[in-house]
């Protein structure tokens, strides 16, 4: 018995010492390109010089025992009786809980030295959608500069809040090693300070639908003067951008508030959504055009009421409210931005108007 534990001690160890090794020396991770690394490479260190020794003492110890006292043939005798043992229960319960609560400790102070507040931490807000992440950089007057990729310059601190349009996602950017999980309903939040130029990958972990894998986008790291002169001619476009009157009229009537469309951020579904409009309408009613099918729905909701909505949801009293020149430009504005939004080409598929003009 003595030689089987000295046996098995030895093997443990010499296995434990060898395996831990080569788990230390293989290179898990891409480069690093946040400040934030160091930290996150080190604690992953000592996560494994911790538990790999553990599982090889385990594992070495089912080995051992099922090669060096197995039944041999012919032999059926049942091993001798084992009664409990009190000392070596409190040992195999007492050592997992100061392991796993060291362990805990030392992670949340790790992760509480990232979320630590930095002075001139540039703020970016980014939105996540089955299957693209969206990058929005807030600017004073309540205006934001809105970009399918990431921009970021080195060597400033920047916060991400992380809000999703639909299901959980991840936002994942492996060289930064940070990754925090967006949530329907709640913004989330990470941070971090981008050490080294060049482009990483933007990465959804959390499988979110059908085109999961594709939710990638790229994040490019550049020197501070660099970034500047993106965002500043990002800027100066925006300013430029004349604003859409029929997005105005919109947002002011409260059509946000039920609608979903695209062009003017809006996601409600308390109506139908507008967006795509432009290839549903004639089968709702082939007699108007869209244009005339859109006027109708605004002045008369309830004489085109779409299958699965109430025919009281939509207020009846548009026409009195808006003026007429705000409904043309409400209507002229729709039949545009319903088409666009549903993907290129359709507004070319837009039958001729068939029915009566107003
Ligand atoms: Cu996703």
């Amino acid at each position: 018995m003595r030689r089987s534990l000295i046996q098995v001690t030895v093997l443990a160890v010499v296995l434990s010492v060898i395996i831990t090794a080569i788990s230390l020396v293989i290179d898990w991770f891409p480069e690093q390109a946040s400040t934030s690394a160091d930290d996150v490479d080190l604690l992953y260190d000592v996560l494994l010089i911790v538990s790999v020794p553990i599982f090889v003492l385990v594992m070495t110890v089912v080995v051992y025992s099922v090669v060096r006292f197995r039944a041999r043939p012919g032999d059926d005798r049942d091993g001798d009786p084992i009664h409990g043992n009190a000392r070596l229960e409190i040992a195999w319960i007492a050592i997992p809980t100061v392991l796993v609560t060291a362990l805990a400790v030392y992670a949340w102070v790790v992760l509480d030295d990232q979320e630590d507040p930095r002075p001139d931490t540039m703020l970016v807000n980014v939105r996540a959608g089955q299957f693209a992440w969206r990058f929005e950089y807030p600017q004073p007057g309540g205006q934001s500069v809105r970009s399918n990729e990431l921009y970021l310059p080195k060597d400033r601190p920047v916060q991400f809040r992380i809000k999703t349009d639909d299901v959980v996602h991840s936002f994942w950017i492996p060289e930064f090693r940070i990754k925090q999980d967006t949530v329907p309903g709640i913004v989330t939040r990470t941070q971090t300070v981008p050490s080294r130029a060049g482009d990483y990958d933007v990465v959804c972990a959390e499988l979110c639908g059908l085109g999961h894998s594709t939710m990638r986008q790229q994040v490019h790291v550049m020197e501070g003067d660099r970034f500047a002169s993106w965002i500043g001619a990002r800027r100066q476009a925006l300013a430029a951008a004349a604003p859409e009157p029929g997005r105005q009229v919109f947002t002011t009537y409260g059509c946000a508030g039920c609608h979903t469309l695209e062009d003017a951020g809006a996601a409600a579904a308390t109506g139908p959504s507008l967006d795509g409009l432009a290839e549903v309408y004639d089968k709702r009613n082939p007699r108007l055009s869209l244009e005339a099918y859109v006027r109708q729905s605004i002045v008369d909701p309830k004489a085109l009421v779409v299958p699965g909505f109430r025919a009281d949801g939509m207020p009846a009293n548009y026409s009195s409210q808006l003026s007429r020149a705000e409904i043309d430009t409400l209507v002229d504005y729709l039949a545009r931005a319903s088409s666009s939004s549903s993907g290129p080409g359709t507004a070319a598929t837009v039958p001729p108007p068939a029915g009566p003009p107003r």
